[in-house]
């Protein structure tokens, strides 16, 4: 999963990428694309490690991606390039100021920013749909596309998220390329001061994230950034004494995952013990191929167990014996936590 931080100039995107990846970028205007992948912490995988001693261990994996805002302490507006970097991103991480930043003039308005951000998303992808439908009418497609290209170009114009528009009431096929920003999953970091490092998330903010159908959550990048260049154990002692539940890096993929219904198989064996990330009802199958093309073309079965199954008897051949390894087809649907084994042939 590839996900952009994007928003205005001085919100402190460049902060809270250091904060997830533990690198130590300078911050400041302007910069440069930068792309940062962090392992994704699950203490599943820790046991399975601990019980298979295997080769390899590998975490999944998400990708952060710092897409510079506009070059000077210029606020609000995100230039034609800036949009283009914005579409290649698979899910949008808006990092709102709410901290007073001396190199900007103006105290901080993070629901005002979300409000410019979302405006500037909407107009730039009623252009495009605007194109593609006059298109569409001119080279008289299908009535079904034209209707998808209007039931689009209603819900832009009254300002709603493509991303609101239920998957039944939107032929999203079409859209395919197009790189639309409010169809992509949002989720908003209110990047906030010291002293409010572990305040909850401002009532008016939650309830505009919600309308937006994004997911929200607060922390203050710069202490953040401090934490994660910490040791596990000093990282949690520094945490309790600001009142810190989590960090900012576990919160936000907890948060992400459940955004983006995203969950996580297992391979196990003494050369690998690994996570794989797929969408919540994907088919086993389908989540065969993400370990390689050959599985899913081949499919034949896959083998499931549990994770609770597998720590209760503690062994692959324990459940086995037991009675409660599965077998299941093509069309079974992976559950988080399953350690898949697939058969296959080609
Ligand atoms: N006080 C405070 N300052 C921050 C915070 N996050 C970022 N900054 C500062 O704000 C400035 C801009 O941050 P930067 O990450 O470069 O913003 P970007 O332009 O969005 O990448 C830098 O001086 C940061 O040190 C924060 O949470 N609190
Ligand atoms: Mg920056």
């Amino acid at each position: 999963m590839k996900i952009g931080l994007v928003g205005f100039a001085g919100s402190g995107k460049t902060t809270v990428f250091n904060t997830m990846t533990g690198l130590d970028v300078p911050v400041g205007f302007g910069g440069e694309v930068r792309i940062g992948t962090v392992r994704v912490p699950d203490e599943r995988i820790d046991r399975l490690h601990g019980i298979f001693h295997p080769k390899k261990t590998t975490y999944a994996e998400m990708s952060f991606c710092d897409v510079p805002g506009e070059h000077g302490a210029e606020k609000k507006g995100l230039s034609p390039k800036t949009l283009q970097q914005i579409r290649d991103q698979e899910a949008l991480c808006l990092v709102l100021r709410d901290f007073d930043n001396p190199a900007l003039e103006g105290k901080p308005d993070p629901l005002g920013d979300l409000e410019a951000f979302h405006t500037e998303c909407v107009f730039a992808d009623l252009e495009m749909i605007d194109k593609r439908l006059q298109r569409a009418k001119k080279e008289h497609a299908s009535p079904s596309e034209v209707a998808a290209f209007q039931v689009a170009h209603a819900a832009l114009e009254s300002e709603r998220p493509l991303r609101s528009i239920p998957e039944a009431e939107l032929d999203r096929g079409l859209f395919k390329g197009f790189g639309l920003l409010t169809d992509r999953p949002l989720l908003v970091a209110v990047n906030v001061a010291e002293d409010h490092a572990s305040a909850p998330m401002p009532p008016d903010l939650e309830r505009r994230i919600k309308e937006l159908d994004a997911a929200g959550l607060t922390l203050c990048a710069s202490v953040e950034a401090d934490i994660a260049t910490m040791g596990a154990a000093e990282q949690a002692e520094f945490l309790r004494e600001l009142g810190i539940e989590a960090s900012a890096l576990d919160r936000f993929i907890r948060t992400a995952y459940g955004l983006l219904d995203l969950i996580a198989y297992f391979t196990v064996g003494e050369d690998e013990v690994r996570a794989w990330t797929v969408t919540r009802g994907t088919k086993a199958r389908r989540a065969a191929g993400k370990i390689h093309s050959d599985l899913e073309r081949g499919f034949i079965r896959a083998e499931v167990i549990p994770y609770a199954t597998f720590l209760e008897h503690g062994s692959e051949a324990a459940v086995k014996s037991a009675g409660k390894l599965r077998v299941e087809g093509q069309d079974y649907v992976v559950q988080d936590g399953d350690i898949l084994h697939v058969r296959f042939n080609v």
